[in-house]
């Protein structure tokens, strides 16, 4: 059998390090990328050059990101999966309060970035007739007060998958959206700007879902028959459900 490869981005953390501990143990290759390039090292020398081809940059920049791609080693530029990983939410303000910049970082990671990838490796995994793994968010389905851009970017995720099926019929690559609820990361330490306190009170007593079950959520899709298509998966753990309508009165 030949050795496949993945691009996960956001290999530095949470899912996409745990998604890399995966497939390299499933024996994939794995491109890991992320802008921390000494959490991407440790990768490579945990795993071996053989298995882990590190890329460091911000996805943000196409330039960096079309070089990326120019200079994969040889055994690396076949790509039979995108797992589109890299993202972030930044702040819980209601959108009147909000920082516009920290929307438009979110929208030029989850979305533009998202997209720009993408269209880079269409042509590699057409060839391959392989797949792409897009990481949304329940955010993305289900309206939460400060969710609004991070939200909307999510809902851009979980909408171009199911529009990049449509284009990619009869290629025989496949795409599919995860949507996971609350999982214990960096995610929340990012979003409040370093809060340990405040990500620690959010998941205390809540099992949330971890790194490693969205990693083998990620692995179990990919390596499904050709012939099947997770077309979205939600994942929520189970101390979490969604609630309500709100009504504002007249006092
Ligand atoms: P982490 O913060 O642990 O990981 C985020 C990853 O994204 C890091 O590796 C980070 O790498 C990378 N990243 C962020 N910005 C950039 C950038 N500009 N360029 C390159 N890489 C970038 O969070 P999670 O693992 O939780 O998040 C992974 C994905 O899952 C995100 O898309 C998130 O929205 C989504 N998600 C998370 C949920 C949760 O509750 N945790 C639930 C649903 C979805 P680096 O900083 O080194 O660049
Ligand atoms: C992360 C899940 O509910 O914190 O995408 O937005 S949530």
């Amino acid at each position: 059998m030949t050795t496949k490869t993945a691009w996960i981005t956001g290999a530095t953390s949470g899912f996409g390090a745990a998604a890399v501990e995966r497939f390299v143990a499933g024996g994939w290759r794995v491109i890991a990328s992320g802008r921390r390039a000494e959490r991407l090292q440790k990768l490579v020398d945990a795993y071996g050059a053989d298995q882990v081809h590190a890329c460091a940059f911000d996805i943000r920049d196409e330039a960096a990101l079309r070089a990326a791609i120019d200079t994969l080693p040889p055994a690396f530029a076949g790509i039979d999966l995108l797992v589109n990983n890299a993202g972030l939410a930044l702040g819980t303000a209601p959108a009147q309060q909000a920082d516009l910049a920290q929307w438009r970082q979110m929208i030029d990671t989850n979305v533009t970035a998202l997209a720009t990838i993408t269209h880079l490796l269409l042509p590699r995994l057409i060839e391959r007739r392989g797949a792409i793994v897009n990481i949304s968010s329940i955010a993305g389905s289900y309206p939460y007060r400060g969710g609004n851009v991070y939200g909307g970017t999510k809902a851009f995720v979980t909408q171009f998958s199911h529009n990049l099926r449509v284009d990619l019929h009869g290629t025989g690559v496949r795409v599919s959206s995860i949507e996971p609820g609350m999982a214990e990361t960096e995610f929340t330490l990012v979003r409040t700007g370093g809060d340990q306190a405040a990500s620690d009170q959010l998941y205390a007593g809540a099992h949330p879902i971890t790194a490693g079950d969205i990693a083998e959520a990620i692995w179990w899709i990919a390596n499904l028959p050709p012939h099947l298509n997770i077309n979205r998966l939600e994942i929520m753990p189970t101390s979490q459900s969604a609630a309500g309508l709100q009504v504002a009165r007249d006092r």
